[in-house]
């Protein structure tokens, strides 16, 4: 329809073929409706029905409860928050604001991390869309609501086939008085490896235009020359750069000198000279025990005059007492999570922060009621991805050991279950510290983390000790990832490469010193605007190239699965990843006052060529659609 369109404009008649008058034409997007909008949603929940989702152990949908969602007076306006403080005042007068602050601060990484960490990523926009305006309402105190970047980024396209940009936007406009917050993996973006400079800057403006304020800005080995290009796009844009130290090692272990107090200093020194507006300190494993919290967080304050916010993981069971340590050493803000949604690998819980200041000057600024009755919709919510959860059910101290990311455990292990490894997920563990160790004790936080965990795989897959590596490793083939890294493309890690693992895995190839980004061709996005234009037969937005740049296939695919089964972001989350139960009737809003009533009828035998039809009524009226059986 849409070419439909151009060829009918008046422009186009009159022999005016330069199409830049698309761009001023917004009459050309209003199609006439597909008629076919209800048989692609009818195909994805046959499809589902019929052959599960991925990572979905197949079974009849289960019956949920409908998630309780508070009860707010939506006809009130929304309270301010920090957001405003920021449009209102700018980067730095919100900076000064925060500093003005006795009482400790209060990120929410419910919408992010805390699901990134417990269940995979997998929470839908359409679960997150429910709760963000109640969330608003009932929580206007928070600093921030990290609800972007790190993994949530790809895994909406790839596993949830949403498109993140849409669920940036729709939370915007629901919660608009309170900072939005991303996690930025520098010059990797929310990627996995270095992208063109010109690619990050485009990313955090367009991010920014999106309703990012916050860009928690991270090097995978706390290089900061790798961060520059980052820090600088944030400035630029006018948003707030939190630019962050990754906390390793042990500060309180006197034999691990490598990340010591000095280190963490000279780091901190060199952000704030940098341009930074908070320094971020990121414990992305849980590791910072909760006397070094104490130590750290105060040689910090007396190091730097920015704000500090700190980042951790409670999978040691740790978390609150490490917050309390660092609140009492004046850290200004700190990373906590609804209770339903906290614990173990996920952020310490914020109802359990809440009285564990009972007492003391710096207790939050925070409605308890309210952060128990947004616990309950969570633990509603949290049931739907069942499958999802890692399966650790109490604090793991072993974490001090093996040093792995909250957010990368139950990835690993999924990996591990992927190679047949489930049943030597110990070894894993183990090989992982082994490998940190081999290669130099490195930074292990997105991408690096990602490395250690494929050559841990990788060595326990194939019987590998640390002594075959040494004496037959110019034999063996290296995970791309592994190689890479030893390349120096992920950027240089403090005190070098082990030089001779870095000879043993490169095999003779010279490595790069060099921050990646000044090696990479610059992309040209008005070419890839017609090169998408050309592919996807449409007008696409700055949103959609930026995108395409960072993930082509991934963004391709997305694509090919719109044009098969419509906007599936719609569904109801236990429709999404269960189908349908024979009987069952649904209702599915497809646009504000536009529902759908689906009800499956049944569903045929096999024919010769595996294909069955599903009976369906859609309002009333009988439908079918053919689906192949995968099983
Ligand atoms: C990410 O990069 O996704 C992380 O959460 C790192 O901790
Ligand atoms: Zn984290």
């Amino acid at each position: 329809p849409f070419l439909e369109n151009v060829i009918k404009h008046e422009k186009f008649m009159n022999g005016e073929y330069n199409t830049s008058f698309i761009d001023s034409s917004p009459e050309l997007f209003i199609f006439p409706e597909s008629k076919d909008r209800g048989t692609k949603m009818l195909s994805y929940i046959g499809t589902v029905t019929v052959n599960g989702f991925p990572g979905v152990e197949q079974r009849k949908k289960p019956v949920f409860a409908k998630p309780r969602i508070p009860n707010v007076q939506y006809s009130e306006p929304i309270p301010s928050g920090t957001k405003q403080i920021l449009d209102q005042n700018g980067a730095e007068g919100l900076v000064s604001w925060v500093k003005d602050q006795n009482k400790v601060l209060l990120t929410d990484t419910t919408f992010r991390d805390a699901h990134q960490s417990l269940l995979a990523t997998r929470i839908r926009t359409n679960d997150l869309a429910k709760i963000a305006e109640p969330t608003a309402r009932m929580l206007p105190e928070l600093f921030s609501l990290e609800m972007w970047g790190g993994a949530t980024f790809d895994v909406a396209y790839r596993f949830l086939k949403e498109d993140p940009w849409d669920r940036l936007l729709n939370l915007r406009e629901q919660a608009p008085n309170v900072l939005f917050q991303m996690l930025l993996r520098a010059s990797n973006a929310v990627g996995y490896k270095n992208y063109p400079d010109n690619v990050i800057k485009e990313f955090v403006d367009n991010s920014a235009a999106g309703g990012i304020d916050v860009f928690r800005i991270f090097d995978s080995l706390n290089w900061i020359k790798g961060m520059m290009p980052a820090i600088e796009a944030v400035r630029d844009s006018g948003k707030i750069a939190e630019a962050t130290i990754c906390y390793t090692g042990d500060i309180s272990d006197s034999s691990r000198t490598k990340y010591d107090l000095k280190y963490y200093k000279d780091l901190a020194k060199e952000l704030e000279n940098s341009g930074a507006h908070i320094l971020g300190i990121k414990d992305m494993a849980g590791l910072l025990k909760p006397e070094s919290s104490y130590t750290l967080i105060s040689a910090l304050k007396e190091t730097v005059n920015i704000p500090i916010h700190l980042h951790t993981h409670d999978t040691s069971g740790n978390g609150i007492m490490t917050y309390a340590r660092a609140i009492e050493a004046g850290v200004d803000i700190v990373d906590v999570a609804i209770s339903s949604m906290a614990g173990l690998t996920s952020q310490p819980s914020m109802n359990t922060l809440y009285y564990a200041l009972e007492g003391t000057k710096r207790k939050p600024d925070v409605n308890i009621k309210a952060l128990e009755q947004l616990s309950h919709y969570w633990e509603d919510v949290r049931k739907y991805y069942i499958d999802f959860e890692s399966g650790m059910n109490s604090p793991h101290t072993e974490v001090y050991m093996h040093e792995m990311p909250g957010g990368q455990y139950s990835n690993l292990q999924q990996q591990a279950k992927a190679v047949g490894l489930s049943d030597r997920w110990d070894e894993v563990k183990e090989m992982y510290r082994r490998v940190n160790d081999m290669f130099g004790d490195i930074v292990k936080v997105t991408p690096s983390s990602k490395v250690v965990g494929d050559m841990a795989l990788y060595m326990v897959q194939n019987h590998l000790s640390e002594d075959d590596i040494y004496n037959r490793g110019e034999t063996l083939d290296y995970p791309d990832s592994v190689v890479e890294l030893f390349e120096g493309y992920l950027g240089q890690p403090h005190g070098g490469f082990p030089k001779e693992l870095q000879r043993i895995i490169l095999k003779g190839k010279e490595p790069i010193t060099v921050r990646p980004g000044e090696l990479l061709e610059p992309v040209d996005f008005t070419k890839q605007k017609e090169h998408l234009f050309h592919t996807l037969g449409r007008q696409v937005t700055s949103f959609e190239i930026i995108s395409h740049a960072l993930y082509p296939k991934v963004f391709m695919d997305y694509h090919k699965t719109f044009d098969l089964y419509g906007d599936i972001s719609v569904l109801d989350t236990p429709t999404f990843l269960y189908g349908m139960r024979l009987g069952e009737e649904i209702e599915v809003e497809i646009e504000k006052g536009k529902t759908l009533i689906v009800k499956l009828v049944s569903i045929g035998e096999p024919h010769a060529d595996g294909m069955r039809i599903v009976y369906f009524e859609l309002n009333g009226q009988p439908r079918e659609v053919l689906i192949k059986d995968e099983n």
